[in-house]
């Protein structure tokens, strides 16, 4: 009911546009989508066959065949193109079969390719798909691109070679680590900012929230969906894994376990709700974890839930805010007023899922329940959901805008935590950092179709 509430506003108010603006009733657009259209559709088909809606999944289907358009003139952020629109059409694929979504994910990854040219071939961050020049992010340091971005093409691109019977897509992703394979990395960490003419670092800032996070969730998951077979990225994974339990992991005096950011070798004692997806991460790595670690990857993943958990459970509306700090005598509290709101991001219930699914302890059922009355009582609204501007007042204030990722991951991942284990399970499917689920490969999988498991 809650996805038939978004999509049904999302299609009275703005249909065939990026995003919903639920207060004002008409159509969002983010200018990371330049002019493509529809990201909210795209983002949300593979929830509504999962939720078995199937008349929205059959109109969603026919706008994708006939408007979805990528001829158009539009420069686009690389990363988010490819997680919710290149994601969403080969998720859809693979769950329905319909040709269609297979032809437009490869359609669109060959207008992405141009990204790729650069003096060392990590790409740059945002594209015009029709003249194909890039550029990166003006406030990138020192014309960087950025970690979490060019580290999270992998999934997707091993896909497109897969289905399109072209192997330029994995060539480009697996040149990406050939370059990060060959710098020295400080302590073992990844600096967030990499510059694509050079192939050295920018600043050294490391995160495993915003501008790093995905990076680290794609190696694991690129041997996940290789049926454990790239052992390039298993290492890359386990060794960033110890790096960041030695240089970045903390647990406060009130005994919260917590991932703080690290600058210049300073650790600065804050955690984004977007660092809160690598508790899933983490109990999602367990079982492959070196040297007996198994039982401490999974225990990470249930400490990093619960101080997550902690984050929402101490504002007024029970809804997280976008960072929180251990410092100054406060734990798991904002205390800068502009990171105090919640934009209906998935993280926390998306870890919720992960550690259900691994421990079938109740507590997270319970969790993502709170979760779930806190988004009805504070962010939906007549014309659909909103975010909200400051979780510590109760005076509400809406941000106005129904981001497709709640459609695409933080409602799928509520219905998968409610589900049966059998739904998608871990052992076919790995998800995207957009939550679009893509199948395993067979381990001796050539160039040929794997079908729906
Ligand atoms: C989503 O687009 C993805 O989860 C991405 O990895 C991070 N940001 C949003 C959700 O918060």
């Amino acid at each position: 009911q809650m996805m038939k509430h978004a999509w049904d506003n999302y299609k009275r108010y703005a249909w065939g546009l990026n995003e919903l603006k639920p207060i004002s009733k008409q159509g969002h657009s983010s200018n990371l989508f330049g002019n493509i259209q529809g990201a909210t559709i795209v983002d949300a088909l593979d929830t509504l066959y999962i939720m078995e809606m199937k008349e929205e999944f059959k109109e969603a289907k026919e706008w994708v065949e006939q408007n979805l358009d990528f001829n158009v003139n539009a420069e686009i952020s690389v990363f988010e193109v490819n997680i919710r629109f290149v994601g969403g059409l080969l998720s859809a694929y693979y769950l329905s079969g319909e040709e269609i979504f297979r032809k437009k994910a490869v359609e669109l990854g060959e207008k992405l390719l141009p990204a790729f040219n650069t003096p060392t071939g990590i790409p740059w961050a945002l594209l015009n798909i029709k003249s194909g020049i890039g550029r990166n992010w003006p406030w990138a340091s020192g014309g960087s691109s950025i970690l979490a971005e060019f580290g999270t093409l992998h999934l997707e691109f091993i896909h497109l070679s897969h289905l399109s019977g072209n192997p330029v897509f994995a060539e480009k992703v697996m040149n990406i680590r050939k370059v990060l394979n060959r710098l020295d990395k400080p302590e073992g960490l990844y600096p967030n900012y990499l510059n694509p003419s050079s192939g050295q670092w920018g600043q050294h800032h490391v995160s495993i929230g915003g501008l790093g996070d995905s990076f680290y969730e794609y190696l694991l998951k690129a041997w996940l969906m290789s049926g454990k077979t790239d052992e390039e990225g298993r290492k890359m994974y386990y060794d960033a894994v110890q790096a960041i339990e030695t240089h970045l992991i903390r647990k406060s005096s009130g005994g919260l376990t917590y991932i703080a950011e690290w600058k210049g070798g300073l650790l600065e004692h804050k955690m984004g709700h977007l660092t809160c997806f690598a508790g899933g991460m983490f109990a999602l790595g367990a079982d492959g974890a070196p040297n007996d670690k198994t039982g401490r990857h999974i225990e990470l993943g249930a400490e990093i839930a619960r101080t997550c958990h902690e984050s929402y459970d101490r504002t007024s509306l029970k809804l997280g805010p976008e960072a929180f700090r251990f410092d100054g005598g406060v734990e798991a509290i904002a205390t800068r007023q502009n990171e105090k709101y919640y934009i209906l991001r998935p993280e926390v219930i998306e870890t919720y899922m992960y550690m259900w699914r691994l421990t079938h302890d109740p507590k997270y059922r319970q969790w993502g329940w709170e979760a779930v009355e806190a988004l009805e009582k504070y962010c939906r609204v007549d014309g659909g959901y909103s975010g909200i501007r400051d979780v510590y007042s109760s005076r509400q204030s809406h941000d106005d805008v129904q981001q497709s990722f709640f459609l695409s991951e933080t409602l799928k991942y509520l219905y998968l935590l409610f589900s049966e284990d059998d739904l998608l399970p871990f052992e076919h499917w790995v998800f995207n950092t957009e939550a679009h689920p893509f199948p395993i490969l067979d381990k001796d999988d050539g160039n040929k179709e794997e079908t729906q498991k």
